[in-house]
């Protein structure tokens, strides 16, 4: 099979995981262990960065979550409903939602699981964890001033950029920092994960070890 994704429960590879599962296209799914990923069949030849997600389609290779959406959407999906083209007014919109998912909303939370789990006991950092925290919750405030005036974030209709932003949100609530959310961002992602190729992926990913 030309396209696969090397993936880990509950981590950015849940971004193209799901465009995947929206696309219903076929792929193979490689499910790595989080720790240590290195270990497996030269994982470091494939992706030297040694992150997941790597999603590999013949001789192309990304290491970029969002961007891997956009790529099976663009490449994949013509006809789907999933993608904003140039011409919509809410292109530009998508773009900003789809980079600002990872680089301003997930970011700063793999700080606080670093700093509050991750590292070794002396390293561990509760002014670290407080910073990014706060940081966090101030950036992630645009999602539901977004969603005071429509139900998905641009283009009137459920995309990748919802996708791309879901994780972020997502790995908030595994960091229980959703409890802060507004109601609007709160409802949001419930509705999301109801989505049926949402489901399709925990279930597929269940026998897979929880990464933290
Ligand atoms: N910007 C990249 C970040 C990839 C990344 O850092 N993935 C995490 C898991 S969600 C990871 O592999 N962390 C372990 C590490 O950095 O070694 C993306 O969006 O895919």
């Amino acid at each position: 099979m030309e396209l696969k994704l090397y993936h880990c429960r509950d981590t950015r590879s849940m971004r193209p995981f799901w465009t995947l599962e929206e696309l219903g296209i076929d792929y193979e799914l490689i499910k790595l262990p989080m720790w240590p990923r290195f270990n497996y069949e030269n994982y470091l030849e494939i992706n030297s960065l040694g992150t997941v997600p790597t999603l590999t389609d013949g001789a192309v290779t990304m290491t970029e979550s969002a961007a891997m959406t956009q790529y099976l959407v663009d490449k994949y999906g013509s006809d789907s409903s999933l993608a904003i083209k140039p011409d919509e007014s809410d292109y530009g919109e998508y773009l900003n939602w789809l980079h600002r998912s990872d680089t301003t909303l997930t970011f700063p939370q793999t700080l606080v699981l670093r700093y509050s789990t991750f590292e070794k006991p002396e390293r561990l950092s509760p002014q670290i964890v407080d910073d990014y925290t706060k940081w966090f919750l101030s950036r992630v405030k645009c999602v539901e001033r977004a969603l005071q005036t429509r139900d998905y974030l641009c283009g009137g209709r459920f995309t990748i950029a919802d996708i791309a932003v879901h994780y972020a949100l997502y790995f908030a609530r595994m960091l229980n920092l959703d409890v802060k959310f507004g109601p609007r961002t709160k409802a949001y992602l419930d509705r999301l994960m109801e989505r049926p190729a949402f489901q399709r992926c925990l279930e597929k990913q269940a026998d897979m070890e929880v990464p933290f």
